[in-house]
């Protein structure tokens, strides 16, 4: 029988490049954002390999997200893997000159967003006793960068509430598992710097970045491994990355 997997973020990047290749890998695919035309169009593109329904919410907004989770159709009701991809980066500021709007986004999105989907998705996997919880951090989870401050902070919090997850998830056999891509050429930087495009380009120039079909990979990879295998944890960087600071520039 097919699996059903939940897709938050699947309007752009690394969200929808998943939702591609689960599409075609014979998982049924409900994808999630807040872009109508982008989740139509997504929906159109999917159901030629697939069964793809949409709901679009704004990840902040706990009722809506409870709502329009339980009032999916039968067929898509039972959430075999949720991958809470949703998720941004709001400015690259020195903390003292930090927005608080800013701030705001990045811990109501990464942080709150993230639990308010799986507090409308954990119950039925603990009444199923089984289910996969991918949680997108990044490698702002595991280390600290200039201007980085509350980006980090709220992947770090993502780290923790990933472990938190799967140790509480344990008792009912509930695979958790963070994913955490180093730099990914998506609109990540364009959101980060407003819709500057020129400034978002330059991130990824003069070296090889991954694409966000990468790490769809990856997730395609762990998602499907036998039921008893967990890969708990996954840092992954373009080969031209070290760490958060340290790229090789060569193009
Ligand atoms: P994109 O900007 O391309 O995609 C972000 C996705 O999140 C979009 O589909 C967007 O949909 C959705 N989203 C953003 N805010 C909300 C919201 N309030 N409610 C619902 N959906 C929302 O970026 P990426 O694909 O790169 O980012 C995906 C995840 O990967 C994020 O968690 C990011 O932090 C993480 N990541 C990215 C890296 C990178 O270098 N690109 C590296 C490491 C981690 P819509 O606007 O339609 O709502
Ligand atoms: C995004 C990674 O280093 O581009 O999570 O901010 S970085």
């Amino acid at each position: 029988m097919k699996k059903t997997a939940l897709i938050t973020g699947a309007t752009s990047g690394i969200g929808k490049a998943t939702a591609q290749i689960l599409a075609k890998n014979n998982y049924k695919v409900v994808l999630c954002g807040r872009r109508k035309d982008r989740l139509e169009e997504l929906e159109k593109e999917l159901a030629v390999f697939t069964e793809v329904h949409s709901l679009q919410f704004d990840v902040r907004d706990k009722v809506d997200v409870l709502e329009k989770i339980s009032t999916l159709p039968n067929d898509f009701s039972v959430i075999d893997v949720l991958i809470n991809n949703a998720g941004n980066a709001h400015g690259l500021d020195p903390i003292q000159t930090g927005d608080l709007d800013d701030w705001d986004a990045m811990i109501d999105i990464n942080v709150k967003g993230l639990l308010y989907v799986s507090k409308a998705i954990i119950p039925q996997m603990v009444e199923r006793q089984s289910g996969h919880i991918i949680n997108i951090g990044s490698t702002a989870a595991k280390e600290v960068y200039p201007n980085g401050n509350v980006y980090c902070g709220s992947k770090h919090a993502v780290d923790a509430i990933t472990a938190g997850m799967r140790i509480d998830l344990n008792p009912y056999g509930i695979r958790v598992g963070g994913i955490h891509p180093g730099m990914v050429a998506t609109e990540f930087s364009e959101v980060r710097f407003k819709g500057d495009a020129d400034r978002a380009a330059n991130v990824y120039k003069g070296f090889e970045p991954l694409l966000a079909e990468d790490i769809a990979d990856i997730i395609h990879f762990v998602v499907s491994r036998p039921y008893h295998v967990n890969i708990t944890d996954l840092v992954v960087m373009s080969t031209a990355q070290a760490s958060s600071t340290i790229v090789k520039k060569t193009l």
